[in-house]
């Protein structure tokens, strides 16, 4: 988003249920009336809920609200999850920042919220672009008291969890890719997940839960390498609240995650298979130790992908990236 569109933007906010017209915020802005108007296109495309009222101006709906913590505890139904929030304007890595706070005693279910990264990362260092006030840049910490070797499988659980979140929410179905990857029907990729841990010998000390959800932009408004394989919930005339996805996220997170510890992966086996789009297919496989192709038969109680090679093999994958 261009500089002036975001604050364009902010100063609908501020303006809540007033209507703003082109001439004021061209003059505040030093533009003209048609440049006004201009952005205000471009934000509506990115499905941002603008009523343009001719002789009154423009009026944000509600669903193109910032984040702020009161309000997004304000309907939370959430009694660890949530409860403890910072939501920062700029942030390298929400990731980055929560693991700080962890490690200097944050309580399990501190939550942190950006508007924009400006490092945010994926993993194995690859970065996660995050534009302000384009999706939602969320980390939570856990301290679980399950064993290191279960942790991995808590991707594959909060992958469940975010993607009934988004059906619920946005009204949105998306499909899950092994391991943390939510696709839209079209299988452009909307939301990633990482997870970073602090252990020490078999004990997890936490876990950051790291939840990125492209919300708004369209196609162009993602750099070239990620067209076409990016892309986002909300579509001009169908708004979503960040807020209330959000909420809805913590809920779940919560309810799914207590499952979790009693009862581990094989509750959530039955939802993962429902919901993915990365079985009975045939898949490349990229781990350490070069690429594989194969037929993804299914995965286990502990969360892995067993590939059918070529040859008839059955492989076990723990952790690999899937390209399809
Ligand atoms: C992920 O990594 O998908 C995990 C992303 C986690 C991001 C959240 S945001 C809040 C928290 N704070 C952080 O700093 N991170 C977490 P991975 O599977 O490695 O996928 C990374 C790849 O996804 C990149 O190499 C790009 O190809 C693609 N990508 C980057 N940004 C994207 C975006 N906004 N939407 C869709 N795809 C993207």
């Amino acid at each position: 988003m261009t500089e002036i569109r975001g604050e364009i933007l902010q100063a609908l906010r501020r303006a809540g249920d007033r209507f703003v017209s082109g001439e004021e915020l061209g003059q505040r802005f030093g533009i003209s009336r048609t440049a006004v108007w201009k952005h205000i296109q471009a934000l509506q495309g990115v499905g941002y809920p603008i009523e343009a009222v001719r002789n009154r101006g423009y009026r944000l709906r509600e669903e193109g609200e910032e984040l702020r913590p009161e309000a997004i505890q304000a309907g939370l139904a959430t009694s660890v999850l949530g409860r403890h929030m910072t939501v920062l304007e700029t942030v390298d890595s929400t990731n980055r920042y929560a693991f700080a706070e962890a490690e200097g005693g944050a309580p399990e279910g501190y939550t942190v919220l950006a508007e924009r990264q400006t490092a945010g990362r994926g993993r194995r260092g690859r970065p996660w672009f995050s534009p302000p006030g384009h999706g939602i840049w969320m980390s939570v910490v856990l301290r679980p008291t399950f064993p290191v070797f279960r942790a991995p499988q808590l991707t594959l659980m909060a992958a469940v969890s975010v993607a009934e979140a988004i059906r619920e929410r946005a009204g949105v179905s998306v499909g899950i890719k092994w391991p943390n990857d939510l696709l839209l029907p079209d299988g452009r990729k909307v939301c990633g997940i990482l997870s970073e841990m602090s252990a020490e010998a078999e004990e997890i000390r936490f876990i950051v839960l790291g939840i990125g959800i492209n919300v708004f932009g369209r196609e162009e408004d993602f750099p070239p390498e990620l067209r076409g394989v990016a892309g986002s919930l909300a579509q001009p005339g169908s708004p979503i609240s960040r807020t209330a996805l959000i909420q809805g996220l913590l809920g779940r997170l919560e309810a799914d995650y207590r499952i979790y510890q009693n009862e581990g992966f094989r509750a959530f086996r039955e939802g993962w298979e429902r919901l993915n789009v990365s079985l009975g297919r045939t898949i490349a496989v990229q781990t350490q130790s070069g690429q594989k192709i194969g037929w993804a038969r299914r995965i286990d109680d502990d969360g892995a992908l067993w590939v059918e090679t070529d040859e008839g093999r059955l492989e076990k994958i723990i952790s690999a990236e899937v390209i399809f």
